[in-house]
């Protein structure tokens, strides 16, 4: 028989919710249960499309709309044959924002509807769990300032929440949102019970494929 397959698990929230260290503590405490995991993010910004993207989001270049939503894309795609060989070989991916960011985020500038967002991302592996760090304004405003890389401005931050709230309503995906105004351990223990039980779901089902 086949050995089990790890669970692709996804962190997404708004702006200082503690998404990172929230997938660092999750890889810390699989692996001291035994199970193997590993942590991702996106933008990965180590490949050749990553520096572009990067070099975008700290403002040292400029590019068109619709070209910088294909990169974040390609980004993921570029990745896929190491995600499923990793999945296959029974470890839990725990992912700091995947093609959900890349649609809130597009989808929040004007002139660009959610399905034209979503299309490039179609297909790419299927997270078993999609937990959303949910944090008001009020208590992300008490977390300190934004910093100073694109997208980080409160009014553009509260359009991208709304279509994360849209994104949410697509009960073909396993969104969990978690309470991100909890203490560190309190958010951490959440994140734990849902992940555990994604990866015994996950150990016996196929990896899916978004949105298809
Ligand atoms: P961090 O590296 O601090 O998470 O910021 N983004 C991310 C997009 O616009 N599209 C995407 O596909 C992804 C994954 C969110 C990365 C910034 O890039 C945005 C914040």
């Amino acid at each position: 028989m086949a050995s089990k397959r790890g669970a692709l698990i996804v962190l997404e929230g708004v702006d200082k919710a503690g998404k990172t260290t929230q997938c660092k503590r999750l890889v810390q405490a699989l692996q001291q249960s035994g199970r193997p995991a590993e942590v991702m993010r996106f933008p990965d910004r180590t490949t050749t499309i990553g520096q572009l993207i990067s070099s975008y989001l700290e403002k040292k270049s400029d590019l068109e709309d619709h070209t910088v939503h294909l990169l974040f894309s390609a980004n993921r795609w570029e990745l896929v044959p190491t995600m499923k060989k990793k999945l296959e070989q029974g470890i839990t991916l725990v992912v700091d924002r995947y093609a959900f960011s890349g649609v809130a985020f597009t989808s929040a500038k004007p002139g660009f509807c959610l399905d034209w967002c979503m299309k490039p991302d179609v297909g790419l592996p299927k997270p078993d769990l999609v937990m959303f760090l949910k944090l008001s304004p009020a208590d992300a405003a008490l977390r300190g300032q934004f910093g100073e890389e694109r997208y980080e401005t409160s009014a553009f931050q509260k359009v991208v929440q709304q279509r994360f709230d849209e994104l949410m309503k697509d009960t073909s995906v396993n969104w969990q949102v978690i309470d991100a105004s909890q203490n560190i351990d309190g958010v951490h223990n959440n994140i734990m019970d849902h992940s555990l039980n994604a990866i015994n779901t996950a150990q016996n089902l196929p990896l899916g494929e978004l949105w298809k």
